[in-house]
């Protein structure tokens, strides 16, 4: 999954596709990168981000989703707000990233109306504070716990479990120390029998790992995700799609090759 960011201000690379033109320009670099799914997000959702009006969402993601959408793209909207989710699934979106996991009222009616794909992400507290004090007992079987529960809200609205992808979300409302618990035990996420995507690209934790700036952290990233796909991740999240590719090309090779040959 490739990221396209049409915000002033996301975390890592705010500002730079302000405009329409250049994220098509930028999603379709990625396409040919290698990406199976285009995720177009109007809001970021960094720590301590302010949250963006409707219209102005709607403004920023709609002309990339209806171009994208036109030329075939796989297109996944990455909002929290449910009136986002029906204008982008009308525009030609067929998957719904979103950080509340549907838990905005509206948002699971959102989708059921609908037979899109969704990703149900964890987050402890909200994108405004959640970094402020995270606190779990066990991190592994409370998100584990969170996502079981959102995956019944979801069969009870109608959204059947084939339409489901779960994420332990990094980043959201978590030290350091919770994501690393996380990423160790992914596979334990992967019990519950859906798809797992993880998004770690060139998050802060990567920083305090090594030290680098959110433009150096490429081959960390490369390195993380793959640690979650070794360990059941199906989707990564990625800005550097290229990289990651790369990276699965080799890891493939040698999951396929077959003893003896
Ligand atoms: N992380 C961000 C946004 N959306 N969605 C899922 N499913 N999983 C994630 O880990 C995830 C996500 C990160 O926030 P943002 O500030 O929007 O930055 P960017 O989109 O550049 O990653």
């Amino acid at each position: 999954m490739g990221i396209v960011n049409v915000t002033p201000d996301s975390f890592s690379d705010g500002g730079r596709l302000g405009d329409a033109q250049a994220a098509i320009q930028h999603a379709l670099k990625l396409l040919e990168d290698g990406a199976d799914i285009l995720d177009v997000g109007g809001e970021s959702t960094r720590p301590g981000a302010v949250a963006v009006p409707f219209d102005e969402e709607v403004r920023r993601v709609l002309p990339v989703i209806e171009a994208l959408a036109r030329q075939g793209c796989v297109v996944s909207i990455d909002t929290r707000k449910p009136e986002v989710m029906r204008v982008a699934l009308d525009a030609g979106a067929v998957m719904v990233n979103d950080v509340m996991a549907l838990r905005t009222p509206g948002a699971l009616e959102a989708v059921a109306a609908s037979d899109a794909a969704v990703c149900l992400m964890h987050m402890q507290g909200e994108p405004e504070s959640m970094q402020q004090s995270p606190c779990y007992a066990d991190v592994v079987a409370e998100v584990k716990r969170f996502l079981q529960g959102r995956v019944g809200a979801c069969e009870a609205a109608g959204i059947n479990r084939e339409r489901l992808v779960i994420d332990p979300g990094f980043g959201f409302g978590k030290t350091l120390q919770h994501n690393l618990v996380l990423l160790k035990h992914l596979d334990r996420l992967a019990e519950l029998g859906l798809p797992v995507l993880a998004g770690l690209s060139r998050k802060s934790m990567l920083g305090m790992l090594t030290g680098r700036a959110v433009e150096e952290r490429e081959f960390s990233g490369v390195a993380a995700h793959l640690a979650a796909v070794a360990r059941g991740a199906r989707l990564v999240r990625v800005h550097n799609v290229a990289a990651m590719r790369d990276a699965l090309a080799i890891w493939n090779a040698v999951e396929e090759q077959q003893d003896g040959t």
